[in-house]
């Protein structure tokens, strides 16, 4: 076999690399195909191809409660019978579906079909709601379209000011450090987080600056920022006045946040932000900058105001005349592989192919053509609110799982394991025995990256090509099969285990959509083109950058939504004194469902822990390492404190991916941004104390 030219399994920058043959059955080499290499998830992927845990046949829970091996076809036929039964006896919204930012563009198109037009159920969402959804709901209403960056990645490189708000690129993805070259040279690195991260790290050398915020505030801390800016005479006014709906509005919701007011808020003195505001400002093109960036990720978005935090970013960028001006804009950093592709193609709760309202008529009459059937279904619950709706007397009774492991990375862990214990049936797809996996009724093996081909849109909306390299091991096949399996059995037919026909049906589906993929074909990929959504014929281009001429608007000009600051749900009490924020190291990759598997990463990460300041650990009498237990509203757990400078002394810091009694949402707080239905994961009230208990992380 000769090597094969596909991408990276994990996050949304989607790394192109080669697949060498080994000797070893099943497994591959890989090497980086493209300019900016691979971290170490990326390096050490081929690992989880070949985990001595590896599903590798389908799974049925016995009488006994084992899970034990069993055929495709008796697996099928158990949960087709199932399903049928419990549609029966208490409608069709009574199964659901949970789909994953990781899936395919084939698959996750496939998954909200099978939904829709099998189950016939309102009841399918997935776990981009947990990743990016208040982006996707801000931008969708200040601009009419979601692309997380709607322009290429590489357009970052030449910008001389680069404001990043709750992001930790550095180690969420790494090779894209290579793009702040541009503005770290020019000392444009501006970084809002809590923490001194490895991302807010690299403005120390370069005269960037870190605007170290308390947990919650970011919202506060944009809308100083556009005061100062339109204050201080920096706006972009003819911009202003050609391509936003109502500049008025932008001055009058900004007028009373003057930074020292913002500086009581967020601790970030008033001279950093002016400071900051004028950096910004000096690189956009109104001033004759080099280019100016605003870009958002999980620390600005992952909470219950992350919409209206995002529109400020976005209100500020258009106060500068950013989005649609070459080498500037506004963009959300999209976390997962498909997490832009996964967000198109109807998993999502409210949505059809091609980025579709599932409430518009003229959509649905044209999904239904395209499906052949004479009715769908219509909007359904968000993630949080479908979990927490399950075995309730008018919840679903049954959940199909598909590429999300909800039992470490679902917000408020106690609930979710009451509604998932609720169930009649579980039914869990994935490559390897999540914990989520281990609780489930049936679960199916399927392929992974290398064992499949499809598409994936990256974070740039570029889409990309997946292709197999290596036979999957015994009895595994795609999501695909069990898709199309369970539909046969159910009386539905159209459903294709073959991805590119898949593909062929999505191009149709998506034609005339906003996120179209008509134009693009697999042999325009395969043929090496590179094709940005939308596409909308064979003959175009694609379209690496959006709003160049207006925005998808119905006047063409970006809308301007007020919004102000408020505190975070669950704040401080002198109870719970410290914000508990959570997010990611770089060795492990979400739930760590993969990469705890892998022996490199979990080497170097082994265990969940607490970054506290030494302040706080000082007032405990507790050095590094020792256990301290933390507790919220919702649970408590005991885990070891690693003591560092790098938070400050009013946060604490725990990674999430860790299960069991080290998984940190046990603690945190499922209360929902009102818009984008985004859990509240980044920030809420937490008591710490030194723990008496040897570190085992207990829970209680
Ligand atoms: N190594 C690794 N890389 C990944 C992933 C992974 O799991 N591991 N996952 C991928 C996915 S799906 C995603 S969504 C992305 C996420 O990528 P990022 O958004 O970069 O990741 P996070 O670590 O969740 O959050 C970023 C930062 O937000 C900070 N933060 C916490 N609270 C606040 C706050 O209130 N305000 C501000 N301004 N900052 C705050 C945290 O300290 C953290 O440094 O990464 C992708 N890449
Ligand atoms: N506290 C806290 N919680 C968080 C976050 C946070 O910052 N803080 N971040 C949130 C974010 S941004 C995200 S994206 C979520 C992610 O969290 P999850 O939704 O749990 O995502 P993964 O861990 O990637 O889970 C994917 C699962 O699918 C499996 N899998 C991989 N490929 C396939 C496939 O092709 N088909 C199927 N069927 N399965 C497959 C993997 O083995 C794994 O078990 O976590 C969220 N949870
Ligand atoms: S940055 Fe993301 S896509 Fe690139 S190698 Fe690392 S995990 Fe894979
Ligand atoms: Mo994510």
């Amino acid at each position: 076999m000769s090597s094969v030219l596909t991408h990276c399994p994990y996050c949304a920058l989607q790394c192109a690399t080669t697949l060498h043959p080994v000797a070893r059955p099943g497994a591959v080499e890989v090497r980086p195909a493209g300019r900016g290499g691979l971290c170490r998830k990326g390096w050490t992927a081929p690992d989880v191809l070949t985990v001595p845990d590896r599903l590798t046949t389908p799974l049925i829970r016995n009488a006994a409660g084992e899970l034990v091996e069993t055929s495709w076809d008796t697996a099928l036929d158990f949960v087709a019978s199932r399903i049928q039964s419990l549609q029966d006896t208490h409608g069709r919204d009574a199964v659901a579906v949970f789909g994953g930012g990781g899936l395919t563009n084939e698959k996750a198109y496939a998954l909200g079909k099978f939904a829709r037009v099998a189950l016939k159920t309102a009841n399918v969402d997935y776990n981009g709601r947990f990743c990016m959804s208040s982006a996707a709901a801000a931008t969708n209403r200040a601009f009419g379209i979601d692309r997380g960056l709607p322009f290429p990645l590489a357009d970052l490189g030449g910008a001389g000011a680069i404001l990043l708000v709750g992001s930790n690129i550095a180690e969420t993805m790494p090779p894209a450090v290579a793009q702040l070259q541009g503005a770290r040279d020019a000392g444009g690195l501006l970084v809002v987080d809590p923490r001194l991260s490895a991302t807010a790290g690299l403005t120390a050398d370069d005269g960037g600056i870190h605007l170290q915020a308390t947990p919650g505030t970011d919202l506060a801390l944009v809308l100083a920022l556009t005061h100062v800016v339109l204050q201080e005479g920096l706006a972009d006014t003819a911009y202003l006045a050609e391509r936003v709906d109502d500049p008025d509005l932008l001055i009058r919701s900004t007028a009373s946040w003057w930074p020292e007011r913002a500086e009581r808020v967020t601790g970030v003195p008033a001279a950093t932000i002016r400071r900051a505001a004028r950096v910004l400002a000096a690189a956009a093109p109104v001033h004759g900058g080099a280019g100016a960036f605003i870009l958002t990720g999980r620390g600005a978005e992952q909470h219950s105001k992350g919409t209206d935090t995002v529109t400020a970013c976005i209100n500020l960028a258009l106060a500068l005349g950013l989005p649609g001006r070459l080498g500037s804009g506004y963009g959300c950093i999209t976390g997962q592989g498909n997490g832009q592709g996964g967000r198109e193609h109807g998993q999502k709760a409210d949505q059809l192919p091609g980025y579709r309202s599932i409430s518009d008529p003229a959509a649905r009459a044209h999904l239904m053509r395209v499906w052949g059937v004479e009715d769908l279904p219509g909007p359904g619950k968000s993630a949080v609110e479908l979990i927490n709706s399950l075995g309730q007397p008018d919840g679903p009774k049954a959940l199909m799982v598909h590429g999300s492991n909800l039992l470490v990375s679902a917000p408020n862990l106690a609930s979710v394991r009451e509604r998932l214990a609720s169930l009649e049936l579980l039914v869990v797809t994935d490559v390897v025995p999540s914990e989520t996996a281990l609780l489930a009724d049936v679960v199916f093996p399927v392929t992974q990256w290398a064992e499949e081909d499809g598409t994936m849109t990256s974070l740039e909306g570029r889409v990309l090509r997946r292709r197999t390299a290596v036979a999957p091991p015994g009895e595994v096949r795609s999501d695909l099969a069990v898709f199309a399996g369970l539909a046969e059995r159910l009386g539905s037919k159209g459903f294709s285990t073959d991805p590119a026909e898949v593909f062929e049906e999505l191009r149709r589906a998506s034609a005339g959509g906003r996120a179209d993929y008509s134009g693009i074909t697999w042999e325009r990929l395969d043929a090496g083109e590179e094709l940005f959504w939308p596409v909308p014929h064979e003959g175009h281009p694609g379209t690496p950058r959006l709003f160049a001429d207006g925005f998808p608007t119905p006047d063409g000009r970006a809308r301007v939504v007020a919004v102000d600051h408020r505190p975070v749900a669950d704040d401080l009490n002198a109870e719970s004194p410290l914000y508990l924020v959570t997010g990611r190291l770089l060795q492990h990759y979400q739930s760590g469902a993969q990469t705890r598997r892998v022996p490199e990463l979990a080497e170097a990460e082994p265990e969940v822990f607490a970054e506290l300041h030494p302040r706080v650990a000082a007032q405990l009498g507790i050095g590094d390492g020792r256990p301290v237990r933390l507790r919220t509203a919702r649970g408590s757990m005991v885990l070891p404190a690693r003591v560092t400078t790098d938070v400050r002394p009013d946060t604490v810091f725990v990674p999430f991916h860790f299960g069991g009694v080290e998984a940190v949402n046990e603690l945190t707080n499922d209360v929902l941004d009102p818009v984008s239905g985004m859990p509240e994961f980044k920030a809420c009230a937490v008591e710490v104390t030194a723990a008496v208990l040897p570190v085992t992380g207990v829970s209680a």
